[in-house]
């Protein structure tokens, strides 16, 4: 038998490793499998045999000699380790059983700059570099996750066949998911989550936006949730059956149908409901951090997605929010009496505030692509997060549509279809909005956005006060709307010099 017998190699065998591999072995191709410590690769590999219908196809190598030797060339070695330091001290590792042409697939959640940064490299040493994002946890490594990937299209174009048929598959019509894979048994047809992003660090900054956007996304379903225990009084049983009822409509996605399911679900260790018992710290690090930090460098107002990560940061100081909610006072919440109109109220609100944090979101990515020189196919991103990751929402449809509509559009929410949400939902989002203030119940998503769709739609903001300011105590200058921009002005501060209003 040839030796060189395996079609690709994964690098890290940790949760995402080991389900990915499995994933490319249910689909047909013999995959190599090597981690940093072997053990974890013995027992992956005794685990498979006897649970796994495809376990034939997964080679186990104890070194990276070994599994570079098994490889047919071009080499494709996907690599699933912690992204940072791991990365670039397993690429080291890795690079005297490397040969010219052969491909590495980062497959972790990198920083694009460091995806941009390692392809130079590598690509200096006559070796190709894809910077992948991999969305959809665990189950979506296994059955179907939505792939970014970035790199040279000729790179792209020996990794697709693999990566077009390990993606999760949405119907063609519906873009709806389709359902029914199973170990050894994939899903048969449909639309591949997945399409080349662009060059270098795109596939990784698309991941990481995406991400921001989930911090987003689970940030505004936490404060519907806050909004209809405090202020309708409801138990978590009561909310759960109103999330299942959103997910029929318009805000049907997988963030909106689990947390159904965990509202409802019971706490296994005592009375009552299990998210009740759960601690309400969170931590953030990563992807969220890194997609506020890069709107504030790159001056886009994408504000929710970093209430979002601060949000987090908040709830994390549980010890001093318990201290000061014996000092502090705010009003007493009053219960809503009509809770039909409430429910609708909180909804409307949530669609339009989801509608401004993905605005904000897709704003990012087009600053983004002109600071690095990516060409972004905006609709194509929203299709191919509208399977296996965790975003995956019905209303991501409507993102591709409204780019097939207008492939140069602005900002979301000027597309017709997002602009007549926005038109329609407002009243109930500013009176929900209000409610929360009125009733001291923090809602900084929720809010941030109305702030976001609010400035936006302003074709004057009180930015004129700010620079006159500036121009007052540091002579910075200001430009007038009377006078072409770009011509800068000074007002001689000094009361005396200072030309007087005519009575
Ligand atoms: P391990 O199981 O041997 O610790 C996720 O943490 C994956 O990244 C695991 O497969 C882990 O290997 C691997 N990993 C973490 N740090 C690493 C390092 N410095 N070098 C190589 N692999 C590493």
């Amino acid at each position: 038998m040839n030796s060189q017998q395996a079609d690709i190699g994964m690098i890290g065998l940790a949760v995402m490793g080991q389900n990915l591999a499995l994933n490319i072995a249910d689909h047909g191709y013999t995959i190599a499998v090597y981690n940093r410590h072997a053990e974890k690769m013995k027992d992956f590999i005794s685990q498979c045999e006897k649970n796994e219908p495809s376990s034939s196809r997964l080679l186990g190598a104890e070194t990276l000699e070994e599994l570079a030797g098994k490889l047919k060339r071009p080499r494709k070695i996907i690599l699933l380790v912690k992204a940072g330091e791991a990365t670039d001290k397993t690429i080291d590792s890795l690079l005297p059983y490397l040969e010219a042409g052969d491909i590495v697939i980062d497959g972790g959640n990198a920083n694009w700059m460091d995806t941009i940064r390692r392809e130079k490299d590598l690509n200096a040493k006559g070796l190709r570099f894809i910077g992948s994002g991999v969305s959809g946890g665990e189950t979506g490594a296994r059955f179907g996750p939505s792939l970014m990937p970035g790199g040279s299209a000729e790179a792209w174009a020996e990794l697709a066949p693999i990566w077009n048929a390990v993606a999760a598959k949405v119907d063609a019509q519906t873009g709806v998911p389709l359902p029914g894979a199973a170990p050894g048994k994939p899903v048969e047809g449909g639309v591949p989550c997945t399409a080349h992003i662009g060059p270098n660090g795109a596939g990784h900054y698309v991941k990481m936006v995406h991400n921001g956007i989930e911090y987003i996304d689970m940030q505004l379903i936490c404060e519907a949730y806050w909004l209809l225990k405090n202020l309708l009084g409801l138990e978590s049983d009561a909310i759960g059956k109103v999330f299942q009822a959103w997910n029929q409509g318009e805000l049907s996605s997988y963030l909106i149908e689990i947390t159904g399911d965990i509202l409802l679900q019971p706490d296994p260790a005592g009375e009552g409901y299990f998210v009740d018992k759960v601690l309400d710290t969170a931590g953030q690090k990563g992807t969220g951090l890194w997609t506020a930090t890069s709107a504030l460098e790159l001056g886009v107002p994408a504000n929710s997605i970093a209430e979002a990560v601060f949000a987090r940061c908040l709830s994390a100081l549980k010890d001093e929010r318990v201290e000061a909610s014996k000092v502090l006072q705010g009003p007493e919440a009053k219960m809503e009496k009509d809770q039909a109109r409430l429910v609708a109220a909180i909804r409307d609100a949530l669609y339009s505030s989801k509608i401004c944090a993905y605005a904000q979101g897709f704003q990012l990515m087009a600053e983004a692509q002109k600071v690095y020189g990516w060409s972004l196919d905006f609709g194509t991103l929203a299709q191919i997060w509208r399977g296996g990751c965790i975003i995956r929402a019905k209303f991501l449809q409507k993102i591709t549509d409204a780019y097939a509509i207008d492939p140069n559009l602005k900002n979301l929410m000027l597309d017709p279809y997002f602009r007549d949400a926005l038109h329609s939902g407002q009243n109930h989002w500013r009176e929900v909005v209000s409610l929360a203030v009125l009733n001291g119940i923090p809602t900084p998503a929720f809010s941030s956005a109305l702030a976001y769709f609010d400035g936006y739609r302003s074709a004057r903001l009180p930015a004129n006060l700010l620079q006159a300011q500036r121009d007052y105590f540091g002579a910075h200058t200001y430009e007038r709307i009377d006078q072409p921009r770009g011509q800068f002005f000074h007002l001689d501060w000094p009361a005396e010099n200072r030309p007087q209003l005519k009575a």
